[in-house]
């Protein structure tokens, strides 16, 4: 990871704060997710958001309130999805992450596409296997549509087999980009993105320490955080995966990892490796 190569690829994140900014300079994300069981991606993508910078972050949980506030993060706004969905002032959605996939959780996903039609919308994990059955569309939309499928995701998005996704990974992002019109970021190592227009790149940081639990979550948060910024999706989404590898990069030089990196390490590296740039 070099500061001159996010530099030159990624500008808009590299630029400092203008001094009269305010929290509404950065966006109100609304990060939906946490079904019983999985509250923890939720918190995940909401605290990563947060540490990336964006103005505000609600969360909307998929459950009854598991608490009243995130005691490590009370910057947080706790609430349920539907009162998420409600409220409107959301700038960015991030959507999916332990979402869950019953008929609550896909009714609910009906209703995250309806009201972001006009904001980006980054979709992940179990709300990439809801879109995958194909019960609901995304829809036309007028903002980005970010879609983050690991490969196993990847398969379902295309009906096919892992393996193939494997076999052939810009092939399978292409795919997914032109059958969704979105963008996607297909992960695992040397993460694929492709653009709605099926233009591919191949993200050159990240480990193996990336290899557990709650990366993904902290990624699509990541994600957010930078679109809610104002950074458009052709540098918000390359350079969120770029520094989302780069952080777990650092980590592994300072010895933190590759075994045992934990996903809310990535989060406060990768706060770290933005504000040096
Ligand atoms: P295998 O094991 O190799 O056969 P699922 P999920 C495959 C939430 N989480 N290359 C792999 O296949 C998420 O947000 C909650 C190849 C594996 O079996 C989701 O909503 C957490 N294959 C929900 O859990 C923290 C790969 O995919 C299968 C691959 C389910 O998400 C954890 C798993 O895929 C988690 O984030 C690769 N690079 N990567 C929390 N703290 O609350 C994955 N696979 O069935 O979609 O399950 O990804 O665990
Ligand atoms: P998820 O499977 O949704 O939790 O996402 C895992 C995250 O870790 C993605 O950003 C992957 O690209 C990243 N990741 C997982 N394994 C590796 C690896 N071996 N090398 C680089 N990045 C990885
Ligand atoms: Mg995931």
């Amino acid at each position: 990871m070099t500061v001159e190569y996010a530099q030159r690829h990624f500008p808009a994140l590299c630029r400092p704060r203008l001094v009269e900014s305010h929290k509404g300079s950065f966006g109100t994300l609304g990060v939906i997710g946490g079904a019983p069981g999985m509250t923890g991606a939720a918190l995940l993508a909401a605290r990563a958001a947060l540490v990336q910078g964006a103005g505000k972050v609600k969360v909307g949980f998929v459950q009854d309130l598991p608490f009243a506030v995130d005691t490590l993060h009370p910057e947080l706004m706790l609430m349920r999805a539907d009162q998420l969905l409600r409220s409107s002032d959301m700038t960015v959605c991030v959507a999916g992450m332990g979402m869950g996939l019953d008929e609550k959780s896909l009714g609910l996903l009906f209703q995250v596409f309806r009201a972001t039609i006009d904001i980006p919308l980054v979709l992940d994990a179990d709300g990439l296997t809801l879109l995958a059955q194909g019960q609901i569309g995304a829809g036309r939309r007028n903002r980005a549509l970010v879609l983050t499928p690991h490969p196993q995701e990847a398969a379902r998005l295309l009906d096919c087999d892992v393996g193939e996704v494997q076999g052939a990974r810009a092939r399978a992002a292409v795919a997914i980009s032109r059958k969704y019109d979105a963008w996607t970021v297909l992960k695992g190592h040397k993460t694929v993105i492709c653009s709605p227009q099926g233009d591919t790149q191949t993200n050159c940081t990240g480990n193996p320490g990336l290899a557990s639990g709650g990366t993904g979550d902290v990624l699509a948060g990541m994600l957010g955080a930078c679109l809610a910024q104002g950074i458009e999706a052709a540098q918000a989404v390359p350079g969120a995966v770029w520094l989302h590898g780069a952080a777990a990069d650092l980590l592994v030089d300072e010895g933190v990892g590759p075994i045992g990196l934990t996903a809310s390490e990535v989060s406060l590296a990768a706060r770290r490796v933005r504000n040096s740039l």
